[in-house]
């Protein structure tokens, strides 16, 4: 129990998730041939669902079970090519005898261009409530539009998913820099207990996890109970291979997962992915205590929403950001101008000493040149500073080097934690360098469960199984030895300023050539 340290995590970042043929039991799936859209693959529910053995069902034809006038419609979208056209598809299904069942089907063509539909139980259209769903997913929109600030605008989000889904828990989630996430807002029945503000792992959600969520950006888990159905036969008989189901919105999540949110006590999710310049930001998590099923187009206007919303949430954070870049380029072209005013850039940027120091928000920076050190606001000592910088010139080779965290590096630190917790250091030519210190400053960080404990190890006939943790309760862990961290701005900054250091140089030498001339 418990052993985190010793247990290889690697394997589960390679775990092919979307290879594994396994499906969630309340739809059904079909891999077809075309032009002949026959069944060549399927699920092993059809019994259950259609009252037809899966044997029975393969090499049969779409027309076989569904009608055929509308079958041939959509063989004419197939080859229009866009399946969003026709996606869902209500199809009716002859089940035994003169009985028929409604479906949503859903087709799209996998990474190896098989072509599948998935068939899941339409709910009867009373209870979509799809136009009024519009007008919420619209008054959202406008009310989103206000001058809310990100935080705000965030808890609107989940009040409004919340309202389109009837979920228990909507919570908007936001991966950092190490890929835990936080929950920054949530909208939930009262009775439950809070999640905002905890922090959960990055171990909780594994890599292919988070592939998967970039290319299929909804997903929903309508019974965390339900036992997975295989597809029959296993491989895909065209080519023998495991069938992708990357973009399959019936793929069973793994086992793992499923216990995962048992242990948390959840019977049903949804999860919605926001993405950011092609990385994952974070997610909109919705939780209901018992299973709950939500329709496709539900879910389709739900991700809508989300990719809306989350449009805005990047034009904030970007504005947030400009506002700053702004301040800091101006801060810079100071620095440039006290620089060429004296002899040398040094004595430019000493006498500058307070915007040197805000243009990265530092409480204190050294600019070493050779064996000497000026330096500016609160520091390390100077001997400190010339041990630091020998060992940044046998361990770093990049130009800027950065980390909330020295002490954690360079055991030494630990003496000068109070000034220096924190370092940025950019390399000026010949390796000089000069570099810039934040404080310690001691945090709590509220996790959903103990970090320490995320897996426990059970062995099952001899092999290592993991499975999540049992416990979510609050844990409470003091960070200590860590600054706050440096922002990708600042860092850009500080590049900029080195840019201008070398240009100095440079026209100093020449000047220099000149002279001697
Ligand atoms: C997947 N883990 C996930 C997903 C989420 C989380 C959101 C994606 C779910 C989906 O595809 O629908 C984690 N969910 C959370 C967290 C919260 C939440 C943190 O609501 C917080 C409130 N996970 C573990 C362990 C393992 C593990 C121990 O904790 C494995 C040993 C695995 N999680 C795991 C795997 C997946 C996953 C394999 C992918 C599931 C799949 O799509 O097949």
């Amino acid at each position: 129990q418990g052993k985190t340290q010793d247990i290889n995590l690697s394997k589960l970042d390679e775990a092919p998730i979307h290879l594994w043929g396994q499906i969630q039991p309340h739809g059904v799936l079909f891999v077809l041939e075309e032009p002949s859209l026959k069944i060549v693959q399927t699920s092993n529910n059809t019994q259950e669902i259609f009252g037809i053995a899966p044997e029975k069902i393969l090499d049969q034809t779409l027309d076989d079970i569904f009608d055929p006038f509308q079958i041939e419609q959509i063989k004419n979208a197939l080859f229009g090519e866009n399946l969003d056209f026709v996606n869902p598809t209500k199809l009716w299904a002859r089940v035994q005898g003169d009985e028929y069942v409604i479906f949503d089907g859903i087709f799209h063509r996998n990474a190896s261009g098989y072509l599948i539909l998935e068939l899941e139980p339409a709910i009867s259209q009373e209870n979509i409530p799809f136009l009024s769903f519009y007008h919420l997913a619209k008054a959202s929109i406008n009310e989103l539009q206000s001058n809310a600030n990100l935080r705000e605008f965030c808890q609107i989000i989940v009040k409004e998913v919340r309202q389109m889904t009837g979920f228990d828990r909507v919570m908007l989630y936001k991966f950092d820099e190490q890929q835990h996430g936080d929950v920054i807002a949530e909208n939930k029945l009262e009775n439950l207990e809070p999640y905002l503000g905890l922090r959960y792992p990055a171990s909780d959600i594994p890599l292919p996890a988070r592939r998967l969520f970039c290319s299929n950006s909804i997903r929903i888990i309508p019974d965390a109970k339900a036992k997975p159905v295989q597809l029959f036969p296993i491989n895909n008989p065209l080519d023998e291979n495991p069938v992708d189901l990357t973009l399959s919105i019936l793929r069973s999540a793994s086992g793992c997962h499923l216990e995962y949110l048992r242990n948390m006590g959840v019977g049903a999710s949804l999860t919605i992915s926001l993405i950011k310049d092609g990385e994952l930001w974070g997610l909109i998590a919705c939780h209901h205590q018992t299973p709950k099923y939500v329709p496709y187009e539900v879910r389709k206007a739900c991700e809508f929403l989300g990719r809306v919303v989350f449009a805005e949430i990047s034009a904030r954070e970007e504005t947030e950001d400009y506002d700053y870049r702004m301040k800091l380029t101006a801060i810079q072209s100071g620095l440039v101008d006290a620089m060429s005013l004296e002899e040398t850039f040094v004595e430019g940027l000493v006498k500058d000493g307070g915007n040197l120091l805000n243009l990265t928000s530092a409480q204190g920076a050294a600019i070493c040149i050779g064996d000497n050190c000026q330096l500016v606001g609160r520091t390390p000592k100077e001997e400190d500073i010339k041990y630091l910088v020998q060992w940044l010139k046998k361990n770093v080779n990049q130009e800027v080097f950065y980390t909330d965290s020295l002490p954690h590096l360079y055991a030494d630190a630990r003496n000068f934690k109070e000034v220096a917790s924190g370092l940025l250091a950019v390399t000026i030519s010949q390796r000089n360098y000069v570099l810039w210190f934040r404080p310690e400053v001691i945090q709590t960080v509220n996790w959903g469960g103990d970090p320490s404990h995320v897996y426990e190890a059970k062995t099952a006939e001899g092999t290592l199984q993991l499975s999540p943790r049992k416990s979510f309760e609050l844990w409470k862990e003091t960070v200590r030895l860590k600054s706050l961290p440096w922002k990708p701005v600042e860092i850009k900054a500080v590049l900029e300023l080195k840019k201008a250091i070398t240009n100095i140089i440079l026209r100093q030498a020449d000047e220099l050539a000149q002279l001697a001339h």
